[in-house]
């Protein structure tokens, strides 16, 4: 019912549009010198390029869609966050892998997702630097550069390329939390990857690339373009424990099929996190 009372296709074109935009932005800032400041810790960074990238997107949305609500990374670090409600709301990291940015490690990302009485319909996210567009509408599939994707549909746990982080929280029992659970993995499957970038980890697990993802300390603007594009891409996506994934406990698990997932599952050590 949402998708045939609300024009899609339309969000989709403005949105596109506005991210054209920004991405220009973006690819400038990689090769300059950049203000870096940090947020909530020493390794939680910030550039002047976040801001300005979020500005441009809001911007070329609400001048289409004025009824619309937005929840942004850095607006809400300014303290302007709208709660996350059945209206329609674009949700919005604009540079997500902003470590990345900084030392020039060209694995960043614009993520924007739309969601509609709270369910995603809409997601997109584009790494400027490679040019490379995954987006997904609900229902329609999954593609890259206008190519469909589809993930590996890895079944076996020791044949699996897997995504972990460590994320930018300091605090020693969190790290020594997400370091053990990684050292209990590692022997068990072909590999672990660490890229910085949450959006582009659940891309990954789309195309098949990575067989699965899992962080905790994520928050909405995180995962929610991801995890549309990876489900559409054939993906299983749920909360790290197995249950139901919500976008607002800022934990995720994605893997390549539920049989990957229910494999994975018993072996992480849940973290929790206040909600979003
Ligand atoms: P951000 O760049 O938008 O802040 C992956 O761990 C996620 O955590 C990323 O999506 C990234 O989002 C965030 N993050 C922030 N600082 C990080 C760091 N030092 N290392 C890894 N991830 C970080
Ligand atoms: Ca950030
Ligand atoms: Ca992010
Ligand atoms: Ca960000």
């Amino acid at each position: 019912l949402i998708m045939t009372q609300h024009d899609i296709d339309l969000y989709y074109r403005t949105i596109l549009d506005g991210i054209g935009t920004a991405g220009k932005l973006v690819r400038e800032g990689f090769t300059a010198t950049k203000q870096v400041t940090t947020k909530e810790g020493a390794a939680d960074l910030l550039t002047e390029y976040d801001q300005r990238v979020e500005e441009i997107l809001i911007n070329r949305l609400r001048e289409s869609f004025p009824t619309h609500k937005f929840i942004g990374e850095e607006s809400t670090a300014l303290g302007i966050k709208s709660s996350f409600t059945d209206d329609p709301t674009w949700i919005i990291d604009p540079i997500d892998g902003t470590t990345n940015f900084v030392h020039g490690f060209p694995f960043i990302a614009i993520s924007v997702a739309l969601a509609i009485s709270k369910q995603v319909v809409l997601g997109i996210v584009y790494n400027p630097i490679t040019d490379q567009l995954y987006s997904a509408i609900r229902g329609r599939g999954a593609f890259r550069n206008g190519q469909i994707i589809k993930c590996s549909g890895q079944k076996n746990l020791s044949l699996s390329q897997i995504l972990g982080e460590y994320g930018p929280n300091r605090d020693p029992a969190i790290l020594d939390t997400k370091c053990k659970i990684l050292e209990t993995i590692i022997g068990k499957v072909h590999s672990i990857r660490a890229m910085g970038s949450a959006a582009l980890n659940l891309c990954l697990v789309a195309e098949g690339s990575c067989d699965a993802y899992f962080e905790y300390g994520v928050h909405i603007w995180d995962y929610a373009a991801g995890d549309l594009i990876a489900r559409e891409a054939g993906a299983y996506t749920c909360d790290p424990s197995g249950a139901p994934l919500n976008l607002i406990d800022r934990r995720v698990l994605c893997a390549a099929t539920k049989e990957l997932a229910e494999q994975i599952s018993p072996l992480l050590i849940q973290i929790d996190y206040p909600h979003d």
